[in-house]
C-alpha cells in the first residue's frame, strides 16, 4: 500500500488550509478567528489507492454507485486520482490553489475528461469545480463536493434552507418516490438525502456557537448525510463514535441533474462556505 506524501499546507492573515493532491482533497480550512470548519475521520485512510475521509472528496464522473447503480469505484475516479497543481499564491486575503486532472477514457466511462479545481482558503472556503470535455463526442456526468462539517454534537444541529425542498431519501426503510422537506433539519436518525435545491443552506451548531452558511452555483442538488451508529460502525476509515462530531452538507448535480457536457464545452460548479459567530 502506497502511503500519500504530506499535504500541502497553507497560511495567510485571513485563514489556514491544507490540501492533498490527491484526489485535490481539501482536508482542512480555518478561518481567523474561529475553530477548524472541516471534519476529518481519525481513522481516514491516507494511501493512494483509497479516498480520504472527510474534508471535500470530489465524486466525479458519477456520485454513489452511478445512475445505473452499479459503478465502482464509489463516487468515480476523481478522488483517488493525484491532480497536478498549476498554481497556487498566497497574499494577505488568502490563498488560491488551482488543480488540474486529465481523465483518460475507460471502460467505464469511455470519454476523455479534463477538470480543473480553483481552491481559495480566504475568510470564506470557495471551490469551483469545471469539467471540460476535449473529446467528440457528449458525455454526462454527476459531481458533488461532498463537504464533511465539523459540529459540537450532531443531536444539537439544525439545518435550514430546505423548507419546501423535494428529496429522495436513501436512508434504510426510505420510500423509494421524492418527499418534501417540511421546515428545518433536524437529526435522530442515520440520514441520506438529495435535495433539489440550488439556494443556501444555513447550517447552527449551539455548540460550536456558530453557523455555516453554504452557498452554490450551477449546482442543482444539495446532499445531507449523516452516517448515524449503524453506518458509521460499518465503515472501516470512520471511527464508531465519531458520527456525532460531523455532518455531510454538498454541492451536487446527481441523479436526474447530471450534466450533459457536449464536445469541447465546459461546466463550472461553485460552493462556498461562511462562518458566523452565534
Ligand atoms: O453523500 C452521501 C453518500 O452518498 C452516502 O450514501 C455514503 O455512501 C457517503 O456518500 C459516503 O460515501 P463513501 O464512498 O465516501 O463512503
Amino acid at each position: 500500500m502506497t502511503m500519500l506524501p504530506s499535504p500541502r499546507r497553507f497560511t495567510s492573515d485571513a485563514a489556514t488550509g491544507a490540501a492533498y493532491d490527491h484526489g485535490a482533497h481539501v482536508v482542512e480550512w480555518t478561518p481567523a478567528g474561529h475553530a477548524p470548519v472541516l471534519w476529518m475521520s481519525g481513522a481516514s485512510r491516507f494511501d493512494m489507492a483509497s479516498a480520504i475521509r472527510g474534508g471535500v472528496p470530489i465524486c466525479l464522473p458519477w456520485f454513489g454507485a452511478g445512475r445505473s447503480l452499479d459503478l465502482a469505484p464509489a463516487h468515480g475516479f476523481a478522488r483517488i486520482r493525484t491532480w497536478f497543481v498549476s498554481e497556487a499564491t498566497t497574499t494577505p486575503a488568502g490563498t488560491t490553489v488551482r488543480y488540474n486532472l486529465e481523465l483518460a477514457p475507460s471502460e467505464v466511462f469511455p470519454h476523455s475528461l479534463n477538470a480543473e479545481y480553483l481552491v481559495v482558503f480566504g475568510t470564506e472556503l470557495a471551490l469551483e469545480l469545471t469539467v471540460t470535455n476535449p473529446g467528440t463526442d457528449a458525455f454526462t456526468i454527476e459531481e458533488a463536493l461532498h463537504t464533511y462539517i465539523a459540529v459540537g454534537d450532531i443531536h444539537s444541529v439544525v439545518v435550514s434552507g430546505l423548507d419546501g425542498c423535494a428529496y429522495l431519501d436513501k436512508a434504510p426503510e426510505a420510500p423509494a418516490t421524492a418527499v418534501v422537506q417540511q421546515g428545518d433539519i433536524v437529526f435522530t436518525d442515520e440520514t441520506d438525502r438529495v435535495y433539489s435545491s440550488t439556494g443556501d443552506v444555513v447550517i447552527t451548531d449551539p455548540l460550536l456557537k456558530r453557523r455555516i452558511i453554504v452557498s452554490k452555483t450551477n449546482s442543482a442538488n444539495t446532499v445531507v448525510w449523516n452516517p448515524w451508529i449503524a453506518k458509521a460502525a460499518a465503515m472501516p476509515d470512520f471511527g464508531d463514535d465519531e458520527w456525532t462530531g460531523m455532518l455531510c452538507v454538498e454541492g451536487a448535480n446527481a441523479l436526474g441533474d447530471a450534466i450533459t457536457v457536449e464536445p469541447g464545452a465546459s461546466h463550472t460548479m461553485s460552493y462556498r462556505l461562511r462562518v458566523e459567530a452565534l
